[in-house]
Parts: C-alpha cells; sequence; structure tokens
C-alpha cells in the first residue's frame, strides 16, 4: 500500500505524536511532615531518632535522623527532598544508601553537593546555612546513569557501576538513612529541619526536578492530589489533577 487513507492516517498521527519519550514514574513515598512521619500516599511511616515533627516540618539535632525502610528494590528512583542545615561547611550527611555501615553518601561538603564514593563536589554556593534548598537525585539502572540536583539545577552526574547511589536491599526492605551520618565518622551531620521528603520508582526529567524545586504543595492538597494521582506521568499528574498544588515555597 503506497497511500495511507485519511482514515488510518489521522489515528496513527496521534498515535504517533501521544507517544513522547517522557519519563512515566509513580511516586511510591511522599512525607510532609504536617504533624506526623507517615507517607501521604499509604505506605511505610519514617522511623525516627530524636528530633520534633511540627505542623509542617521534621526539625533535628545533629545525627537525629530518619530512616525510610521501602519494601522494594529500588535500583531506577528519583529521591528528592526539602531541607536546611543550620551548618553546610565540612561534610554534613544528607543521605546514607549502606544502613549507616559506610563512609559513602550524599553529603553537604562545604557548601557544595557531593556523592562521596561516586563523584567530586558540585559548584560553589549551592547550600547556606539555615536556608532551604530542594535536593533531587535520579539513578537509571539501565544507564547507572546518576544526577545529582540542588534547586532545579543540575550538580553532576557520573555513571555509578559500582551502585554506589543504590539503597541496600535486605529482607525485603530498601533503606535510605536521612540526615544522619554513618557509623564510620559518627559526627558527619548538622541539626536543621526538614519539610518534606519525596521518592518515585523511575528517574524524573530535570523539568519534572525543576517544577519540584518550585512548588510546594500544602499539606491538605497533597491528600487530595495523592488520591487521584496512581501511575500517571508526573508532569501530567501535576497538569491535570494539581494544578492548585502549586505554592510559593515558604522559609526559603
Ligand atoms: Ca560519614
Ligand atoms: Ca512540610
Amino acid at each position: 500500500m503506497r497511500i495511507l487513507s485519511s482514515s488510518i492516517a489521522i489515528p496513527l498521527f496521534f498515535v504517533l505524536v501521544a507517544s513522547p519519550a517522557e519519563t512515566v514514574a509513580d511516586i511510591i513515598h511522599n512525607y510532609d511532615f504536617s504533624g506526623n512521619l507517615s507517607d501521604s500516599i499509604g505506605g511505610v511511616t519514617l522511623i525516627p531518632n530524636g528530633g520534633m515533627v511540627t505542623s509542617s516540618e521534621y526539625q533535628f539535632l545533629a545525627n537525629q535522623g530518619l530512616a525510610l525502610q521501602s519494601p522494594r528494590a529500588l535500583k531506577s528512583y528519583t529521591l528528592a527532598m526539602r531541607f536546611r542545615f543550620s551548618e553546610v561547611s565540612g561534610f554534613r550527611k544528607a543521605v546514607d544508601f549502606e544502613n549507616l555501615t559506610s563512609d559513602n553518601g550524599l553529603y553537604v561538603s562545604d557548601a557544595r553537593l557531593e556523592l562521596y564514593g561516586g563523584t567530586g563536589a558540585g559548584p560553589d554556593g549551592a547550600f547556606a546555612a539555615n536556608v532551604f534548598s530542594v535536593v533531587a537525585l535520579t539513578r537509571n539502572d539501565s544507564t547507572k546513569n546518576v544526577i545529582g540536583y540542588v534547586n532545579g539545577i543540575k550538580q553532576w552526574e557520573f555513571t555509578d557501576n559500582g551502585e554506589v547511589a543504590v539503597p541496600g536491599f535486605t529482607s525485603g526492605v530498601s533503606t535510605f538513612q536521612f540526615i544522619k551520618d554513618d557509623g564510620v565518622t559518627s559526627a558527619e551531620a548538622s541539626a536543621g529541619a526538614v519539610d518534606w521528603i519525596k521518592v518515585y520508582d523511575a528517574p524524573l526529567s530535570m523539568a519534572d526536578i525543576a517544577g519540584l524545586s518550585t512548588s510546594v504543595p500544602e499539606p491538605g492538597l497533597v491528600m487530595i492530589c495523592g488520591l487521584v494521582s496512581g501511575s500517571l506521568a508526573v508532569r501530567g499528574w501535576r497538569r491535570r489533577h494539581c494544578s492548585n498544588c502549586a505554592a510559593t515555597p515558604t522559609g526559603a
């Protein structure tokens, strides 16, 4: 057949146009710390190590960390968190992937973002003391590509053949340890506060990461949006159901 009839060609055209190579990701954990440590979409509750939950954030002294024990293997994912440290000089651990048994992990390092064990520090001045920042990390297990962002701006990327950024998976549980130093060095931590933590089951695009950094869902709307989300592309999810979720970040 040399020429498609219009009745066939038009549907094919729309199939092609409607199939972009856009990342489709499910949000699998969403913590907004609105008075508790629970997952607003029904997943596991965070495990605290001291610290205090207010109506909007988790406030902590150094090493009063949070543990997330996700019931799935996470080799491709996006992790995003909005937090502030009172100290950004030296090494201050933000995320540990080895259940506190390794010095490797994601640090604020002299006000830069560094995934120690995977890549060097990013640009200077990415963080300031007592100022909220959004840190995001994406990992694609097909390519082993890991990208780190601060406030939507890419800081670095590297090929993670050594799975430095893969959370340890033991007994059916992947463990992220937040804002707490490992047992190797113990003191690389800071006091501060965390506003929210989100985990997706796939690497988000740079545009989606930027969107996370500029919109902060209000607690009540998070509940509403959590009910209607499901398996949707994050970009589409936000556009179709959560247009009211965009709000001016507070405290930044
Ligand atoms: Ca350490
Ligand atoms: Ca919050």
